[in-house]
Parts: structure tokens; C-alpha cells; sequence
């Protein structure tokens, strides 16, 4: 026991806050967009402060009702808090803290920081949001929250309990803002993690039953699917994408492929059968991609994966050596059929080279997954049909369509005035809440777009044809029978989004 009163082995409970899907989809399709990859940062997050020897539970409202969530941590009694928090999931996060200090412990204070008598677990926030607003939570959370994680969290949370646990100020603490004595006190940026290698791997075992955590339906192969991210960060300068270096300078920070195969092993040790690899640009080392598709096809490890690649930094031979190292799929970050929009958003690619690589792609026999986004700066209604056109043209197996979101932190938020209007209610912050009005078009024409897109490209009969050959299981079917059920209410023209065309 600390001269404190914390426990030198603390009890830590990290929080992903209650949500359903129904948050953010339409009840009628909910069920063919939901998508639960693992929460792969928290878990990073808790393998540090496990292997710092602290006890560490993970509650997921992804899974638990908001009432299961504070009686379960309530029963864990939990002296330290992390609550991980998107943009649209801000209020549910401040909600959580504030429901959480409600709480009544099981047991005597132990520690001086709250009310005589009272045990006052020590709060903190982190993750996109946090990252981006810092202070503004604090602001904004009042008493509930005394701490906002700024950047990575693996280091800070571990010299954060460590400080905790010695009674000593958190003044000092790299990449944290903290309330002390009334007082906000904003400590400079930690420097982003360059040795990625050092980390634990994140501790999945905490997340119980893997079965719950899967990827949208038709965008996996096997079960269960672990995420894995081999390198951290993006070079690239897209207008809408949230990077914790909001500079890109730091670049991408690689792990050593040899580093990466042992977590591979890892997780097909604790059973997994296929992953989905986060990295934002998987290909962005070009030799070191295919190193790691070569070892894996060495070891014959036994596991289907999926990856994202950035259109001009991939080839045939490449995506030929993913495909036969157990690759089944691709994500290209399309974004628009129209040239000038894709160089709005600096996304850096050309229309001939997403040409190109959705059709190597097929050639090698990969499945192509390809999101789009409305809304752009600049675009029209009329540019944005000519997207539309573009994705039936690509013809890949699986096309998204997202409304762009001007998320904290990115150039766009920060540059809005520029380029067009934001809503307030942070809920909207969502690839479906259209956030963002560019004064080119009206939240109805980026809704509208939205739904001409699903329908025209998932109502062809040549695709639904398609789908229905390669039906090979089961769950192919129930996928196949959501995907028709949404497509129908598409028609129906009825519920399909959450605000009216
Ligand atoms: C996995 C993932 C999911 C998973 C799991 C999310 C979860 N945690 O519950 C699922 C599929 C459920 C999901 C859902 C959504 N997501 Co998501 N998701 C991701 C993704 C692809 C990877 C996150 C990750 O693990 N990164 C790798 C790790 C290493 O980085 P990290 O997460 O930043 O973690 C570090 C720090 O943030 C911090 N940290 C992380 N967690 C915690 C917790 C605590 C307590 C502390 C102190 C610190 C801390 O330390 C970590 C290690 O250094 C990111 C994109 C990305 N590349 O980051 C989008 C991303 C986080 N998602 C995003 C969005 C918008 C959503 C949705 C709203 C999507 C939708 N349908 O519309 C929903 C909202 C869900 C919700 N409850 O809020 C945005 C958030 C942007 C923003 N500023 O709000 C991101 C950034 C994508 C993007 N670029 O736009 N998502």
C-alpha cells in the first residue's frame, strides 16, 4: 500500500462508453453496416499498465448496456479510470464520468484526494477526441474528469499512476492536461513512440469472448478476427483524416517485420483465423510489405487477412504477393470519381492510377473494398453522380459511400471557414452524420447522393448476381439476406438514414 492510500498494484479499468448501433446507423440497416473491430489503442493502453504491474479490467459498452457498465465497474472498484472517447462519442464519455462519480464505493477511502470518507477513483479521457480538444474536455467535463491522455497513451498512463501512487503532482507529465487544486494544468506534448517495437501486444485477452468483435458483414472471411496495426501514423496530407501528428512530419513509424510476424503467431495462437491489418497505408514501404507477405507465406502461417493500401504505392506483383500469403482482400481509399475533387481533398492520386490498381487487384483474384466520400469542398451534385458512375465503373465487391466529417484536429476542422459549414452536435461526427456542409451543395444533396449511391451500385443485377454465385457458406447467406433487407428499405425509400431526405 502507497503512503497514499493507491495500492501499488492499482486497480485499472479502461472504458469504452455505452453505445448501440442505432447511434449512428438506421435500425433498418444497422445490422449489414456494423462494424466492431477491436478497440486496438485501449488495448495498447492496457498492456502497458499491466506489464507496469497495475491489475487491469476492460468494459466495452459496444457490448454492455450504460447501467451493466457501472455496476460491473462498480463491482471492480477500479482506483484508476481511462475512458476512451471519438468526437461523436464525447458526451456519452463525459456521461460515464459523471454516472461513474455517482457511484458509491464498495469499500473504505483509502486515498486524500476526494471527500473525507469517500473514494475518489482518479478519472482521465483519451483517445481521438481527447487528443484533438485537450483542455476543452476538461472545460468542458468539469469535476467529472481529472485528466485528459493528449497523445499516445501507453507511457503517459504509466508515469501518470505512477505519480498517483507516490502522492505527487502530475505537473510535468508529458502528453497530459490535469485539474490539480482547482487548477488545469496543460503539460507539453509527449513525442510520439519511435520505438514501436518496445510496446507490449495489445492485451486482447482482456476483451473475453473475440466473437463478438466483427468486422462489417461480407468484409471478413474467418472468425475470429483479430486488427493488428504494423506502423503508426501517415506521410500523407488528406484533408479529412485524424493522425495524432497533425504536422505528418513524423512520418510513418515502422515496427520490424520480425516484430510483426511474432504478434501474427500471437493471435493465431490465442485463436484467431483472420486479421485485419489498421495501418492506414499498408503499403507504404514497398519492399518491407512484401517481406512481410513473403514470411507469412514462409511460415505457412494459417490465417486470412485484410489490409488497406494507398492506389500509387501498390503493383501487380505486390498485390500478387499478399494474395498468396492469405490475403483475400483490399481496401483503396477512392474517395471521388472526379479529378479536381480528389486534389481538394490532397489525397495525392489519380483517377487512372485508382484505374489501375482496383483492376491488378482483381487480376490476382483479390476482393476490392473501395469508400467514397460526398461532400468535398468545392463538389457538386452533379460531380457527385459522376462518383457514382465512377464506382459502378471500378465495379469492386465492395463500395462504401461516407459523408466527409470535419473531425477535431484535422486540416478541414481547422480550416472550415474556408470550405463550407459544421454542425454542432458532436453525435454527427460520424462517416453518416454529415457533419460538413461544403457551400457547394445541402446536407439533403450529400443524404440524397448517399442513397442514389447504395442503391444504384448495389441493385445491379449483373452484382447481385455476382453475390449470389459466390455464396459459399452460411454466413454468406445471413450476409447476403441483410444486405438484400437493406437494399429493400433503400427502395422503400423509408428509414434507411438517420435524417430524412
Ligand atoms: C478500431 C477503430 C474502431 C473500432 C473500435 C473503436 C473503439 N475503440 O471502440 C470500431 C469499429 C468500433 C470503431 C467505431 C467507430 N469509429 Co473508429 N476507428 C478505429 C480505427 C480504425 C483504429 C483505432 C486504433 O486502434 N488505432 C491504433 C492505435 C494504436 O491508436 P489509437 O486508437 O489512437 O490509440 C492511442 C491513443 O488514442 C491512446 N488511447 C486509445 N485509447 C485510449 C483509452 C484511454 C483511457 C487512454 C488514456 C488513451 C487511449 O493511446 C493509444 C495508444 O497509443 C481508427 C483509425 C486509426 N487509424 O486510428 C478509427 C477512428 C478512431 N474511428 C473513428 C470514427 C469516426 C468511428 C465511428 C464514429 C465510425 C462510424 N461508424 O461512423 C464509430 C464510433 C464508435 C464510438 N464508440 O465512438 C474516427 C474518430 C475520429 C474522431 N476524431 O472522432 C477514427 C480516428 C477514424 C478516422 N480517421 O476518421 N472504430
Amino acid at each position: 500500500m502507497s503512503a497514499n492510500g493507491y495500492r501499488l498494484k492499482m486497480r485499472c479499468a479502461l472504458v469504452i462508453p455505452a453505445w448501440v448501433p442505432e447511434d449512428i446507423f438506421s435500425s433498418k440497416t444497422a445490422a449489414s453496416q456494423i462494424n466492431y473491430w477491436q478497440p486496438l489503442g485501449t488495448l495498447y493502453v492496457a498492456a502497458a499498465l499491466r506489464e507496469a504491474g497495475h491489475e487491469v479490467k476492460f468494459f466495452n459498452g459496444a457490448f454492455i448496456t450504460h447501467e451493466g457498465l457501472l455496476r460491473d465497474i462498480q463491482e471492480f472498484n477500479p482506483e484508476f479510470i481511462g475512458i476512451y472517447s471519438t468526437t461523436f462519442g464525447w458526451e456519452k464519455a463525459k456521461k460515464t464520468a459523471a454516472d461513474l462519480r455517482k457511484i458509491t464505493p464498495l469499500h473504505p477511502p483509502l486515498n486524500k484526494g476526494g471527500i473525507e470518507g469517500v473514494f475518489r477513483p482518479f478519472i482521465c479521457a483519451g483517445g481521438p477526441y481527447p487528443i484533438a480538444a485537450q483542455e476543452k474536455c476538461l472545460e468542458d467535463a468539469g469535476q467529472w474528469i481529472d485528466a485528459v491522455v493528449t497523445g499516445e497513451g501507453e507511457v503517459t498512463v504509466v508515469e501518470m499512476t505512477e505519480r498517483l501512487q507516490a502522492g505527487k503532482s502530475l505537473s510535468g507529465v508529458m502528453g497530459l492536461v490535469c485539474r490539480e487544486n482547482g487548477k488545469v494544468i496543460k503539460n507539453p506534448p509527449r513525442p510520439l513512440i519511435t520505438d514501436l517495437d518496445s510496446l507490449p501486444f495489445p492485451a486482447r485477452d482482456l476483451l473475453g469472448d473475440a466473437n463478438l468483435y466483427i468486422p462489417p458483414p461480407a468484409t471478413y472471411r474467418r472468425k475470429p478476427v483479430a486488427v493488428l496495426i504494423t506502423s503508426r501514423g501517415c506521410n500523407r496530407q488528406c484533408i479529412f483524416c485524424f493522425q495524432m501528428d497533425k504536422t505528418r512530419e513524423s512520418g510513418i513509424r515502422y515496427r520490424s517485420v520480425e516484430n510483426v510476424i511474432k504478434e501474427i503467431e500471437h493471435c493465431l495462437g490465442q485463436g484467431y483465423r483472420e486479421i485485419k491489418f489498421l495501418d492506414d497505408t499498408f503499403a507504404a514501404d514497398y519492399n518491407r510489405a512484401m517481406r512481410i507477405a513473403e514470411e507469412i507465406k514462409k511460415r505457412k502461417l494459417d490465417f486470412t487477412w485484410f489490409a488497406s493500401a494507398c492506389v500509387n504505392q501498390v503493383d501487380k506483383p505486390l498485390l500478387k504477393a499478399f494474395k498468396d500469403a492469405g490475403c483475400w482482400a483490399i481496401l483503396f481509399g477512392a474517395e471521388s470519381g472526379v479529378q479536381k475533387n480528389l486534389n481538394t481533398i490532397r489525397k495525392g492520386i489519380t483517377l487512372e492510377q485508382i484505374r489501375k490498381a482496383v483492376k491488378w487487384a482483381k487480376e490476382v483474384g483479390l476482393k476490392v473494398s473501395t469508400p467514397f466520400i460526398f461532400g468535398i469542398p468545392g463538389e457538386t451534385f452533379e460531380e457527385g453522380l459522376e462518383t457514382i458512375r465512377f464506382a459502378i465503373e471500378l465495379n469492386p465487391n465492395m463500395a462504401n459511400f461516407h459523408a466527409i466529417t470535419p473531425f477535431p484536429g484535422t486540416y478541414l476542422y481547422d480550416n472550415l471557414e474556408r470550405y463550407g459549414t459544421m454542425s454542432e452536435d458532436l453525435t454527427d461526427f460520424t462517416y453518416q452524420g454529415a457533419a460538413f456542409i461544403p457551400y457547394t451543395m445541402t446536407k439533403e444533396d450529400i443524404l440524397k447522393l448517399r442513397q442514389i449511391a447504395f442503391k444504384r451500385f448495389y441493385s445491379r443485377p449483373s452484382f447481385i448476381l455476382k453475390r449470389l454465385l459466390e455464396l459459399r457458406s452460411f454466413n454468406d447467406l445471413t450476409v447476403a439476406f441483410r444486405s438484400m433487407r437493406s437494399l429493400f428499405w433503400l427502395w422503400a425509400k423509408e428509414g434507411i438514414f438517420r435524417h430524412k431526405v
